[in-house]
Parts: C-alpha cells; structure tokens; sequence
C-alpha cells in the first residue's frame, strides 16, 4: 500500500509539472501573438515591409520581333526665291495739248543772238529764251519743252506803243531767269535804247510771251545805274513773288566798296501770273540804312544776273 501511495504522489507530481509546462507555453503564445505591451505603450507604430516581387515578362517563344532601320530623310536645301521688285508704275497727267502755233526755229540770219536756259512753262525741264536781231528789228523767242512748240515776239513800235513809251530798243538781250513765287520763271530782258534803258520781266502765257506790267498796263521802272558811290539795280527776291528797285548811295560820296553805312531806297512790287504783272506794292517805297553784308545780300538778289 505505500507503494501504491507513493506512485500516486508521484503521478500527481507529473501532472502538475506538465500542467506547469502547458500554462507557460499558452502564455508564451500569447505574447508573441500581441506583440510587447511596451511599445504599444510609448505609441509607436510599427512598420509592415513591403516587398514588390519583380514582374516577370514572358515573351511567347517563336516570336520575332523586327525593328525597322531609322529613315534617313534628305531636307532639299533652301530654294532661293528671287522677288522682282515691285514696278512702280508713275502715271503722269496727260499732257497738255497747246493749241500755239509753232513759230519755228530763230531764223538763220539773226544776229545778236543770247539765250538764256530755264523752266518757263513750269513742267520741271529746261526751256530756251532768246532774243535775236534781223532785218534791223528785235525779237524775243521761247523754245518750251511742255509740247515742244516755240513763240516769238517782236519788239516793234507797236509793242514799245503798248508797252512802254514808244520808244524802240536798239539793244536787247536775256540776262536772268528768276522763281517769282511761280514754277514758271520769268526772263530779264534789257531793253537798251540809247539814253533809255529798262529792264523787262517776260512770263510765257497763254501761248505767248508777255511783259510783266503794271497796274496802268505798262513796263514798270526798273533799270539799272552804278558809279563810284552809288548802285541801283532790281532784285528779284527769289523765290518770293517780290521784285525790288533798290538805290543805294555812300554819305559822303565814299567809295560804295569800302562804305560802312549805305543809304537804301527800295521801291517793291508784287509779281502775280495769269495775266502777268508785276504791280507796286501798295507801302510804297521806304529807306533803311545798310552795311557791307547786307549790300552783298541785296547784290546777290539782282535780276540782272
Ligand atoms: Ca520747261
């Protein structure tokens, strides 16, 4: 019987020792399976791995792929395109068609013959005023260039009857072509007669040449005289539409060259055109005093050339 006693102690020792093992290890499951309070506890999170597995392609055998070869692609070089300048295309205004009559070239046996170039119809070229001697008489010419005809005047009693005092010039010739406040120029003429001697402005109107004139229709007096301590000549004050007898004198008698203060009368007109005049102007004449500057000023406007 005490043997029989001591193997129950002994059996119930066994399962009290096995009991022992298996509560432990079900605690010991229990903390794996939580994780340690401890971290939990001082509110980190974990971090869960994650691992992406590489895709594998698989290309299905017995497939050939060809790549084509790049295309080699050839640019033409740049055409050059030459461009024609653009035709400018000037219309002009048709041309006049004056009906003058043609009064041909200066004859043959004129003498005394002196020209002076310039643009006395106006149209931008060159024209021709002449004035010529024959048979004893003096004539005027014109050569234009705006439909190329030519005009002819005779300075004969009739002429110098309506125009100035029936005196008949003995010496004529074309000085100067002056701008007065036209595109037409006008010609000086001297008309020389002796102990008369005037100085004519001719415009080309209406298919002839005619004198400038005054408000009584008559050439006004523009003429000319110099000496040791005096000068008067007309100036034409290009390109304003005024002419200018000017008289200047030396006090003194002094030497107009070496004058330091001239004495200056100047008597103004006022040209206008269609029909041509050239009228006094309204003022009248009036004097100034001048110094060698201003002198050369005024010789440089000289109708007279
Ligand atoms: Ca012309």
């Amino acid at each position: 019987m005490q043997g029989e006693g001591m193997d129950r102690i002994y059996l119930r020792w066994l399962i009290g020792i096995g009991t022992a093992i298996v509560v432990l290890l079900v605690a010991l499951v229990v903390v794996v399976a939580t994780g340690d309070g401890t971290d939990e506890a001082a509110g980190t999170t974990e971090t869960t791995a994650t691992t992406l597995l590489p895709t594998t392609v698989t290309t299905a055998p017995g497939t050939t792929v060809t790549t084509a070869p790049p295309t080699t692609v050839t640019t033409a070089p740049p055409t050059t395109v030459t461009t024609a300048p653009p035709t400018t295309t000037t219309t002009l205004p048709p041309p006049p068609t004056p009906s003058c009559t043609d009064a041909g070239p200066i004859p043959g046996g004129a003498t005394d013959v002196s020209t002076m170039a310039g643009d006395y119809d106006g149209d931008g070229s060159a024209d021709e005023f002449s004035a010529y001697r024959l048979a004893g008489s003096w004539f005027l010419w014109a050569h234009l260039s705006d439909g190329d005809y030519r005009l002819v005047s005779p300075l004969d009693a009739a002429w110098s009857g309506t125009y100035w005092d029936g005196t008949t010039p003995t010496n004529v010739a074309v000085l100067d072509a002056s701008l007065l406040g036209d595109p037409r120029e006008v010609a000086t003429v001297r008309l020389y007669a002796g102990l008369g001697q005037l100085y004519g402005l001719f415009a080309v109107e209406s298919c002839g040449i005619v004198p400038m004139t005054d408000a009584a229709g008559a050439i006004p007096g523009l003429y000319s005289a110099m000496g040791p301590s005096h000068s008067e000549f007309p100036a034409c004050m290009e390109p304003d539409s005024i002419v200018q007898q000017i008289e200047l004198s030396c006090p003194g008698g002094s030497d107009m060259a070496s004058c330091a203060a001239i004495d200056a009368v100047v008597t103004p007109y006022v040209a206008t055109r269609d029909p041509a005049h050239l009228y006094l102007d309204g003022g009248g004449s009036w004097t100034v005093t001048i110094d060698q500057a201003q002198y050369q000023v005024f010789l440089g406007f000289s109708c007279l050339g």
